[in-house]
């Protein structure tokens, strides 16, 4: 493996003292350094060896789908259960953190007990994934203080004409990708609400404050974490430029190879849990028949002969084709796929692609069901476990922060400490007696 010169994450040895923030490339002796084939990682920057920080979050806005699964949540599952490295005395080679981003999910205007369902709801589907809490530790964001903390001290370095030209809320509030905050009209400026338009600000701060080196997310996620490492710059060369190394590494994003799974009814938009059309999503909780109800209805087309894959043309039919080669993890491409299958008609592909489907979740709804049935003990078990230990790392990271800005520590002089069990009236006599006597 050869990493090139720069500025490398903070556990691993190599290139430590060159403090340069910009990109730099490594490359890999062999795909087993690779989280699994097909994987993209262009330009990483850290030694894979070393034990790197894997991070990602899930909006709790409804029970993940295929495309959550396929874009992320199979990914996470798959860095748990890589083996410990026995060089490293069955050490993992990764601290996993995975969260729930309630706070992120806010923006969707939601009834308070659905969304404390929703989060339990979500919560149960990573645990009946297979994610294990001593594992990977599963944390929830409105737990841990610190992201909000953080973000706003991001806010000083994020740039409103950046933030801007960001697709996800122009696709939120449903107007074109070309639209800009001055040709708003005025019914969009007041869907436009400020936590919308920052969201990439608290994204960055998730990130960076556990100071991620990976972040496994689909495509419509990888221009956040582009923006992420462009505030980690920002903060280290506004805060930061004397001090001997950057408070904040350039985290990386991993790209599943099933970059945007898109919507059965309307395959020119991405499947999304939040889509009011349910027949738009497989559910990893929906039944066997419920699947092969959903992908036998899915919107394709009625061109005659044989089954070709064009995204374009093909919406739908390509859609399935890309599906099937995802949730199979075929190496051939959807071009291979579709060409081996060119006498299968439509509902053919689509029985295939359901039978594929159903083996690929076969026991996620029982295990769903089951823990869902059992009360809150285990959920909330892990929940508080998966707290502790992002709470220890963002305490750390904030400690750090607030002292490159300039800002006071929780605890301000040695006289708050002496004040620890003391009433404001006895610490106040105190300092006036201490004060008398000098
Ligand atoms: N259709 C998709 N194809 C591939 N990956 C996807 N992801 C989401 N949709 C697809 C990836 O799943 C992870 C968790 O997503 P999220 O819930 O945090 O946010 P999202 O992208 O906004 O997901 P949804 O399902 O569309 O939720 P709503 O409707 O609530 O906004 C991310 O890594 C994401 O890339």
């Amino acid at each position: 493996m050869r990493v090139a010169s720069g500025w490398v994450c903070p556990s691993c040895s190599l290139a430590r003292s060159r403090r340069s923030f910009s990109s730099t490339t490594t490359t890999f002796k062999s795909p087993r350094d690779l989280p699994y084939e097909g994987t993209k990682r262009s330009n990483l920057t850290h030694d894979i060896r070393s034990r790197t920080t894997i991070l990602s979050l899930i909006q709790p806005t409804g029970i993940p789908h295929l495309g959550n699964y396929l874009g992320a949540l199979r990914r996470w599952k798959e860095f748990q259960d890589e083996k410990p490295s026995p060089a490293k005395n069955r050490r993992r080679n990764h601290m996993l953190l995975f969260g729930l981003a309630d706070l992120h999910a806010l923006n969707l205007k939601q009834d308070r007990e659905l969304r404390r369902l929703n989060i339990r709801q979500t919560y149960a589907s990573l645990l009946a994934l297979g994610l294990d809490p001593r594992e990977s530790n599963m944390f929830v964001q409105s737990q841990v203080p610190e992201h909000a903390e953080l973000m706003w001290i991001l806010s000083n370095v994020a740039s409103t004409g950046y933030l801007g030209r960001m697709t996800q809320w122009k696709d939120k509030i449903g107007v074109g990708a070309d639209a800009s905050m001055e040709n708003l009209d005025e019914k969009s400026r007041e869907k436009l609400k400020l936590s919308l338009f920052s969201y990439p600000v608290l994204q960055a701060a998730d990130i960076l404050l556990y100071k991620a080196d990976l972040v496994p997310v689909g495509e419509d996620q990888s221009q956040h974490v582009e923006f992420t490492r462009q505030l980690a710059r920002a903060f280290n060369s506004t805060y930061a430029r004397d001090l001997k190394a950057p408070v904040f590494t350039l985290p990386e994003a991993i790209l599943s190879p099933a970059k945007r799974v898109m919507n059965l009814q309307q395959p020119e938009k991405k499947m999304s849990k939040s889509d009011p059309d349910v027949d738009g999503r497989i559910l990893i909780t929906d039944e066997p028949d419920e699947i092969r109800r959903k992908i036998k209805k899915a919107k394709t087309d009625s061109v005659v002969g044989p089954l070709t894959y064009d995204p374009e043309t093909r919406p739908g039919v390509s859609n399935l084709i890309e599906i099937l080669k995802h949730v199979t993890k075929s190496p051939q491409t959807c071009q291979e796929i579709a060409e081996e299958n060119r006498n299968t008609t439509l509902g053919g592909l689509k029985a295939l692609v359901a039978e594929e489907i159903v083996k690929e979740l076969d026991g996620v709804k029982e295990r769903y069901d089951a823990l869902m049935a059992e009360g809150d003990q285990r959920i909330e078990f892990a929940m508080w476990y998966g707290r502790k230990v992002a709470s220890s790392k963002a305490g750390n990271t904030m400690r750090q922060v607030r002292e490159t800005v300039g800002l006071p520590g929780p605890e301000t002089s040695k006289a708050l400490k002496l004040a620890v069990g003391a009433s404001p009236d006895e610490l106040w006599e105190k300092l006036n007696t201490t004060k008398a006597n000098t």
